[in-house]
């Protein structure tokens, strides 16, 4: 936990106290630009099951040729392929002012590629009210069970590593490596589509964030191992996180769920098939048997977590904001710098979350819980 975990009363809207927990030692972030956001914890709202709703996939509706967002009238456009097979890079164009048509190629460009990296945006400065309406463009926000979040808005999910926060860290204190690839929350019964992290502020050089491509990751099996998946799903639980979590004394606002996915699942906007699992939270396939069962998510894990030839390394700059799809990819964090050198700086940011359609599979191979 952070070192300075003062508990403090704020006004909720109702104008009861609402206990508010602060992850973060105000002393040294007086200066700082974005300390209405640095992390805290309501400790007291608690939610419901999250509820089926019916997704429409932006992506679908999207001219596949993305004359809107990528027109060749935009004389300050640039757009990179950051690998062959996963990551584009943009500069030249503002988030914050793309209209819904653009928003729409942009979300089948980033089915596409896996993730999309934004250079030069004012998206950080434009408010927490606009940086949600952006996200709730392309679905329901999530609202994070047990994390950090910006004060006031439970859906804006903390990411925060400082000299006065090292609790990222912590968690992986016995690790011998920070990374840790996984796909947001996959334990959702309709797990998160397009994903939006900003960073406010970043070290000058270091914790990079890495990305995987789980379309990739699929293509590269050989077929007989591809038609096994595709008969299969795996259970997703966020119990341990859960666990976790009231173990180090936070308080859990929504009870954790575990479901079963295929593992093989088709992003309904490109028909792609992708790999859905990933070492974060899946814990086992289902009509396994034990060793059969570690055995093949061990294969997958290290099949995912080695292939350097598609994922992508990004290294954030000031006004980098990353969005990728939870759905065909997984990602990691690189906590490489030492938060105890002033030198080497603190790292923030916040993560918005859109929800997606419930996994479908081949052959209609679909999502089930109890
Ligand atoms: O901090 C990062 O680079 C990524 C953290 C993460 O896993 C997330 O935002 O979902
Ligand atoms: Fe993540």
């Amino acid at each position: 936990m952070s070192t300075t975990t003062t508990t403090t009363t704020a006004a909720a809207t109702e104008g009861a106290p609402l206990t508010l927990r602060l992850a973060y030692d105000q002393e040294i972030h007086d200066e700082y630009k974005y300390s209405a956001y640095l992390p805290v914890y309501d400790n007291e709202t608690r939610f419901p099951p999250l509820q089926p709703f019916e997704f429409n996939d932006r992506g679908l509706v999207a001219d596949k040729e993305k004359p809107n967002l990528l027109s060749k009238s935009n004389p300050n456009l640039k757009v990179a392929k950051l690998t062959p097979v996963i990551g584009t890079e943009i500069r030249g164009l503002q988030l914050s002012q793309l209209s819904n048509l653009q928003k729409d190629e942009l979300a089948l460009l980033i089915a596409e590629r896996g993730v999309v990296v934004f250079r030069d945006q004012d998206f950080k400065d434009v408010g927490a009210e606009k940086q949600k309406e952006f996200g709730r463009y392309f679905g329901p926000l999530h609202v994070h069970p047990v994390g950090a979040h910006v004060k006031d808005n439970l859906e804006l999910h903390n990411i925060y590593l400082g000299p006065d926060n090292e609790y990222r860290n912590r968690k992986r204190d016995n690790r011998l490596t920070t990374t840790g690839y996984h796909s947001d929350v996959s334990y959702e019964r309709q797990p998160p589509g397009i994903t939006i992290l900003t960073l406010l502020s970043v070290p000058p050089t270091g914790g990079d964030t890495a990305w995987e491509s789980q379309t990739a990751a699929y293509t590269r099996l050989s077929p007989p191992i591809r038609a096994l998946l595709e008969g299969l799903r795996a259970e997703h639980s966020g119990f341990p996180q859960a666990q976790g979590a009231e173990r180090d004394g936070l308080f859990v606002r929504r009870d954790p769920v575990r479901t079963e996915h295929p593992i093989v699942r088709i992003h309904p906007a490109t028909g792609q098939k992708a790999l859905f699992v990933n070492p974060g939270f899946t814990k086992r396939i289902v009509g396994l048997r034990d060793e059969e069962s570690e055995a093949l998510l061990k294969l997958l894990f290290r099949h995912i977590t080695h292939g350097q030839d598609f994922q992508v390394r990004v290294r954030w700059e000031e006004g980098t904001v990353a969005l990728w799809d939870n759905r065909v990819t997984t990602h990691t964090a690189i906590s490489d710098y030492n938060v105890h050198n002033p030198q080497e700086g603190v790292r923030h940011g916040f993560r918005i979350t859109t929800l997606a359609e419930r996994p479908g599979g081949v052959a209609g191979l679909e999502s089930v819980w109890e």
